[in-house]
This record gives structure tokens, sequence and C-alpha cells, in this order.
């Protein structure tokens, strides 16, 4: 664990106390009033800027991806997205003459937390290595040394420079970026979702044909049953608690798969609520709530099937002649049942059990729940993406649909919730390290040009190529890569050996930490602040994670000094870096957004139709999904059911000492932005330097609570990793699976430890051990 000198939240200072609360309600309230003297903001100001928060003339949240209804409450926000906001809206600067008197080196000895807390970027800065600090420049400077630094690469090899984008950039920055990237000669475009859905792409394109979730919001008015694994409703989407709680009072049935008990899948108060405010009452959401072994959701999957398959078999067996399985449905939309069928059957509850940590009663109550519901959702999170075999759990959730037939009807589906705010969108106008992830040809047509055909670099790739030294040139459209990614120790190593780092930024983070030989750190206007170009203010526009997409209109005025916007930072660099095309005028794109906007509904004629119009409209544009028609987009034409490889999603053998180390998030940060100490829901303040344990492993390695210890990975590459430092917090977690906090954790997680498939990092199944 990195020391901070200047952190007083080490492993002593930990508090841990049983949090009796629900989620919302209070202490939702409690945690957004503390937020206002944090970031020094006045809160006539925040109430206004609330309150334009998630609607339709408003702004869209910067925090999670979660749906926007047509019809928002008064005030359609939670207390992280309000973090989220004063988080961008602070009243702290890192001024430029803070920055010219603090050394990088010295730096970073900060803490994530401190480092942001400084606020605001306000200049435009380039490191200078004989003061080894960042000092201020201007923007004319920036472009032209960026961009002769990235023509000299372009001519020696275009596919040295890497375009990484944060899932936050409007779907306007967004397009241009990609755009920039290909025209560059490259398709080198990585992007958060690899470390994040990128699994959810993988499995949902082969199994189902489109690679986004299938369910809106409405859904949740017609589910009989919800099945959530693996998210953490509570603090990473917490509007979603108002639909679930909806849906719960109704009679809709929620069965949870977590390994940790989370207190927003077991009850909510809802602020928005007098009742529940002022009697204290909240609403228990889930009906079974089973804490699977981490890494044991397919085994989970596979005995829910097994129960139908056997039950509809003991029924008959055929169409009509059974109510658990929907054979009509199996016979006309999908491929592979048979084999599903014989594996399931021959699978021995036993070894379902020993995969799970289950009794097999929790599982047939689960399998029992679901298939007497006529409608289900499917909800989950990184609980399943995160994982070596994290493409086949999913795979297997969707197999589960699929026997039900619990795609395109109104209440059923599988829903993805996404992270960053527009992570989907960013995907949908193209980027993307997969060819297939653009409209090459249209691209090609619509602009003029020839774009590069071949598999551009994801996140681990990219990593990968560093280290190889294949890499010159890191462009960084938002995000905090290095912290971000796994390996922290290696990455950190390598990456000032790159030739060019350029961050566009709100806030300094630890990337920005490690310049490359020329780096540059490029501050850029927020969502919520207004967007002045020649035409006059702009509006841009996002997707949420049911693939609505809205428009969103800043008014805040932006920090002063020297910022610029996305969209003009990336058509400035475009115009510095790419040769001029009479088809592209990158200076009118950036004077009038509008013309973006047009230009992507060109790529995009049917996702965005009268997209200009649309966005404006209650509830958003719905791009649509031909799943929800039954429509297959697969190669068969149909639904392609899949087989896992095992019952076990780690990837790893169990040994005595091996423990199942889970990254988590703690309800007080946004990734790698830490906003304070307190995991309230959790019950764990004062230090993130913790690792939560069951009291019979703490016994069985003869450890005792409260204990400083270090974790190890047990991982043969010949790479010696552990993180040291943390307190041993008793917890109730499964036996042989421990959690702890990401980003500080990310040294144990090796760079090849990975979802098979996806390359997604196996941030949630990591083979580790204690060492005293
Ligand atoms: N406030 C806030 N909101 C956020 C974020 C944030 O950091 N803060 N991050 C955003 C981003 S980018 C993302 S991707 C999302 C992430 O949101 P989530 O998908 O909720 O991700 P995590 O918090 O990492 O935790 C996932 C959950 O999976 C559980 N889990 C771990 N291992 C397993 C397993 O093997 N099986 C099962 N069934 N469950 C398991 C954990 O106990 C935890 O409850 O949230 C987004 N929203
Ligand atoms: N161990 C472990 N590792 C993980 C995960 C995990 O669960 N466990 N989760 C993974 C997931 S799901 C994700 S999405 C990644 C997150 O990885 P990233 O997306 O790279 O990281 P963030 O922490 O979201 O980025 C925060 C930074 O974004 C910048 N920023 C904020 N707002 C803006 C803006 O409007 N514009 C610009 N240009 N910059 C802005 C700020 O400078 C801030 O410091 O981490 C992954 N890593
Ligand atoms: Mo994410």
């Amino acid at each position: 664990m990195t020391k901070h000198k200047s952190d007083d939240h080490g492993p002593a200072q930990a508090q841990i106390t049983d949090y009796e609360g629900p989620a919302g309600g209070w202490g939702s309230m409690k945690g957004m009033a503390a937020i206002l003297p944090k970031e020094k903001l006045d809160p006539l100001d925040m109430a206004n800027l609330l309150r334009r928060q998630n609607k339709t003339d408003g702004f869209q949240c910067v925090s999670c991806a979660w749906s926007k209804p047509a019809h928002p409450h008064p005030v359609e926000f939670c207390e992280n997205g309000a973090k989220a906001t004063a988080w961008e809206a602070t009243g702290y600067r890192t001024s430029p003459e803070w920055l010219e008197t603090h050394p990088v080196t010295a730096l970073r000895d900060l803490s994530d937390y401190e480092l942001e807390q400084h606020g605001r970027l306000t200049h435009p800065v380039r490191y200078d290595p004989a003061t080894d600090t960042y000092r201020t420049t201007t923007w004319d400077a920036a472009f032209a040394e960026i961009g002769a630094e990235l023509r000299r690469i372009k001519a020696r090899d275009p596919k040295r420079a890497v375009f990484y984008s944060s899932g936050r950039a409007s779907l306007e920055t967004s397009y241009m970026y990609q755009l920039m990237a290909r025209m560059y000669g490259c398709n080198n475009l990585p992007d958060s979702s690899n470390m994040c859905h990128e699994t959810t792409g993988v499995a949902l394109k082969k199994t189902i044909g489109e690679a986004v979730g299938t369910t809106r919001l409405d859904d949740f008015e017609h589910a009989d049953a919800i099945l959530f694994f693996g998210q953490n409703v509570g603090s990473n989407s917490p509007r979603m608690l108002h639909p679930l709680r909806t849906a719960v009072k109704r009679g809709c049935k929620v069965v949870t798969f977590n390994p940790l008990k989370e207190r927003g899948l077991e009850r909510f108060a809802d602020p928005q609520n007098p009742l529940d405010m002022a009697l204290g009452t909240s609403t228990p959401i889930s009906t079974q709530y089973h804490q699977v072994k981490t890494g044991g959701d397919i085994a989970v999957l596979m005995g829910m099937c097994k129960w139908l398959i056997e039950a509809d078999d003991a029924a008959g067996g055929k169409a009509g002649g059974s109510t658990f399985l929907d054979h009509d449905f199996l016979a006309e939309h999908t491929t592979g049942y048979e084999a599903l069928a014989e594996r399931a059957r021959g699978t021995s509850w036993e070894a379902i059990e020993a995969a799970s940590g289950l009794p097999r009663v929790d599982i047939i109550a689960a399998a029992r729940v679901y298939a007497e519901a006529k409608a289900v959702m499917a909800v989950y999170g990184m609980g399943l993406t995160q994982h070596v075999r994290g493409t086949e759990n999913v795979d297997m959730l969707v197999n589960l649909l699929l026997l039900r037939g619990n795609f395109g009807k109104p209440g059923a589906g599988i829903c993805p919730v996404r992270g960053h705010s527009n992570v989907q969108g960013q995907r949908t106008v193209g980027i993307g390290h997969k060819p297939e992830h653009a409209p090459l040809d249209i691209l090609a047509a619509q602009y003029g040009f020839k774009p590069p055909r071949e598999e551009g670099l994801d996140t681990t790739t990219a990593c990968e190529g560093i280290l190889a030294g294949e890499v010159d040139a890191f462009i960084q459209l938002g995000g905090n890569f290095v912290r971000a990614i796994p390996d922290t120790y290696r990455m950190e190593a390598v990456w000032q050996s790159l030739s060019l780092t350029v961050h566009v930024a709100t806030k300094l983070n630890r990337s920005h930490l490690l310049p490359g030989k020329i780096a540059y750190v490029l501050p850029c206007i927020g969502r919520t602040e207004r967007d002045d170009q020649a035409t006059g203010p702009q509006t841009v526009s996002i997707e949420d994670s049911t693939s609505c997409i809205h428009a969103s209109i800043g008014t805040r005025k932006a920090p002063d000094g020297d910022l610029m916007s996305e969209p003009a930072i990336v058509g400035r660099l475009a115009k510095e870096i790419l040769d001029p095309n009479p088809k592209l005028d990158w200076d009118a794109w950036v004077g009038d957004y509008r013309l973006i906007r047009t230009a992507i509904e060109a790529t995009f004629p049917e996702k965005f139709r009268d997209y200009e119009a649309r966005m404006h409209v209650p509830g958003g544009l719905d791009k649509g999904n031909a799943v929800r028609g039954r429509k297959w987009l697969t190669e068969s034409g149909k639904a392609q059911i899949q087989l896992p490889t095992g019952l076990d999603s780690t990837g790893f053998a169990d040994t005595p000492e091996t423990l199942r180390l889970m990254t988590l998030r703690s309800n007080d940060q946004f990734n790698t932005t830490i906003y304070g100490y307190d995991d309230r829901f959790r019950g764990i303040s004062g230090s993130r330097q913790v690792v939560l344990m069951n009291p019979e492993d703490i016994e069985r390695l003869g450890l005792a609570a409260d204990q400083i210890v270090g974790l190890e990975t047990i991982y043969d590459d010949g790479h010696d990793r552990s993180v040291l430092g943390l307190r041993i917090v008793p917890y109730e977690v499964p036996i042989g699976c421990i959690g702890a906090y990401y980003p500080e954790c990310n040294p144990l997680i090796p760079l090849k430890h990975h979802d098979i498939e996806s390359q997604t990092l196996a941030a949630k199944s990591v083979p580790v051990r204690v060492v005293a």
C-alpha cells in the first residue's frame, strides 16, 4: 500500500460499527448535507444546480448511467449523484501557483482523496522536467507540441499511439474522438468499458445479438420477479431503488445473489416519501438473499436451470405439457437447448453446492420464484463481469432467461447496470478497439478516407504494448487510467518511458503524476457547466443504461481560468494531427454541436433518427433493440444458448491458503475518485485500508480481528505482488472469500488475470494469501 505522508486515514483509523439504517432515508440526507461545507459551496447555488439534475431541460448526472425517467421526481437525484455534482462544482482550485510550487515527486505522496480535493484544474499545464513541476502554458503552445509529436509518431507507425476514453464524455465528443483516431490511422480506442461491461458486450452479442441491455424503465412496472446478481444498487445506481421499491410494493419478488449483504438490496427508505421519513419506515427489497461464493454464479445458474429442466422432464417435457419451460419459445427462437439440458441433468447437486457455496434448497427456492413468474428481469453488475469466466456468467444468465422466454415481452429481459454516465453511448458512436465497433464502410464514404481494419488495443493489450515498448503516446480523454488498471506497480514503473502523455481532465489524479517525456494536463469544462461556442451556448447528449439518449445542457459558470470544452479540445487536436479534409470541417462542428449530431445521424441513421428533436423528449430517444421484438442478430438468426466450460468462474484452483479477493467500491467514492472515508452501509469509516474476512477464516488462518496484515497474490508468472497495511475486519462474507477496496488493491491483480473472452479485468476473484 502506498504510504501517504499527509494521510491520516491509515488502518489504525478504521472504525467499525453496525449500520442499522436502510439505504436512502435520513442517512442519505445527512450524507448530502455534509457535502456543501466540504466543497466550499453556496447552498442556494447548489440547490439551483441540483434542481436541474436529470431533467429534460437540465443536465444529465455525471455519476452513474442509470435510466432517466420521463416523469422525474422534483428532485431526481441521489446522495451519490449529489456528491458527483458537488465534486464538479467545488469551490476549490488546483491553481497554477500551487502546481508550480509542488514537485510531482512530492505530489505522489498525497492520497487519491487529497489530490482531487485540491479542486478543479484551471489552466493547461506542461510538465517541466528541470523543476519536476507542471507549469502553465498556452493552448496554442500545447496543441503545437502535442500535434508535432503525434505527427512524428504517425510517420513511424500510427499504431504506436493510444486514445483512451473514460465513459463520461458526451456522444458528440466521443464521435469526434473515434473519428480522429481512425483518421489518424489506428483502432487503438480502449475505453473504461474494457474494465467494466466489455464482458456484457461480448456475451450478449454472441447469445442474443445485441451487445447491450434489453430492458427499459417501464419493465419494472411489469416484472413479476427480478433476479439481482453482483450489483450494489444502494451505492452505485441508487436512483434504481425507486422503481425497485415500487415494484416490490406491488408484489414483485426480488431474489439477490451477492457474497455481501448490501444494504440497498436489503431495505430502502425513500427520501422523497414523507411517510418513510417521518415514521422511519423502509421497504424490504429482497425477498430472498443468497450469499453466493465469489465466482460461484455459474453454479447457481446451472442449479436453477437443472431444477427447471428436471421438473419439466417430470411433467412431460414438451410443448403444452409443462409450465416449467417455454418449449414453444425454445423451439422457435433458440439454438442449443438440448445440449444445455443434457449438461444440467448430468451436473450433480453436490458439485453445484460446492462451487456456489449455497445449499441446494436455496437454489431451488430461487428457481421456484423464477418458475412462478410470468415475466422476469435479470439485473447484474461487476459481480458477474469481472471474473476469468465472466462471459460465461453472463451467458448462463441469458440461458436461464431463455428457458422461459423472458425476452421480448413486458417486464422481462436482461439489465446490465452500466457504470459511467455515457459509457454505453461512447460505444454506440464508435469508440471501441474492434473494427466492428464502428460502421467503417459508412465512415469511409462519409469522410472519404480509408479506416484502419485491424483490431486495435484495448486496455489490457495497451498495457502489454506499453510494457513491451510498443506504444509511444497515450492520450486520455478523462479517467485515471494508471490507477484504474490492474498491476499498478508494474505499470507505474514503465509509464514514464512513454514519449507523450496527454490528459484531458477536470481534476488532478495519480495518472497525471507519471508524466511521459512530453506531458500535458489539459483542463476541460464539465457537463454541468455552460459551454459557449461561436453560435452560442451548446447542448450535448448522453445515452443511459437503458439505451435512451438525452440532451444535457450545462448552465453553471465554468471555473475562472483558461478552460476549453471537450469537443473543442478534440476538434483542435484533430486539426493539428490530420491533413485538411474537404468533407469535414472541425471548426464548424466545434462552433455548433448540432452539426456533429447531424453527422452522427448520417452515420447511424436508424439509431439516431430525428436525433436533434427526440433527444429533448421526456424519457429521451430510445435507440431501439431488436431483441425487444424477438429478432436475433446472431450468426444463426436465433438466440444461441451457450455451454459453460465448468461451474466456477474464478479461473483458478483453490488451495487451503487461497482466498478469493473481490475488490469493492465504497459508498463514498466514484471509481478512483474518493469522496471520503465513510462506507456507511457497510459500517466502515475512517480508513479504506481494511480487509473484510469471515470469522471462521480468521480463526482457521491463525489471525485475529484488527490485526494489520498484507495480501500477496498467488500467481505463477514471475512477478511478486503484495499490498501491505490492511486491517482485518470480521465480516459476514462467505468462507474463503474476502473483500478490500479498489483502487488500493489493484497492485494485486495480474494484468493477465482477466475474462478469457472479453479481457475485462477479473477484479472480483483474485487469488491471494494473507501475510502477517
Ligand atoms: N457512487 C458510485 N456510483 C458508481 C460507481 C462508483 O464508484 N460510485 N462506479 C460506476 C461504475 S464505472 C460502475 S462499472 C458501476 C459498478 O457498480 P457495481 O456493478 O455495483 O460494482 P461494484 O461496486 O464493483 O460491486 C459489485 C457487487 O458485486 C458483488 N460481488 C462480488 N463478487 C461477486 C460474485 O462473484 N458474484 C456475485 N453475485 N456478486 C459478487 C459485490 O459484493 C458488490 O456488491 O457503478 C457505477 N456507479
Ligand atoms: N480493482 C478494480 N479495478 C477496477 C474496477 C473494480 O471494480 N476493481 N472497476 C473498473 C471500472 S468498472 C472502471 S469504469 C474503471 C474506471 O476507470 P476510469 O474511468 O479511468 O477512472 P475514473 O476514476 O472514473 O476517472 C476519474 C477522473 O476523471 C476525470 N474527470 C472527471 N470528470 C471529467 C470530465 O467531465 N471530463 C474529463 N475529461 N475528465 C473528467 C477526473 O480528472 C478524475 O480524476 O476502473 C476499473 N478498475
Ligand atoms: Mo465501470
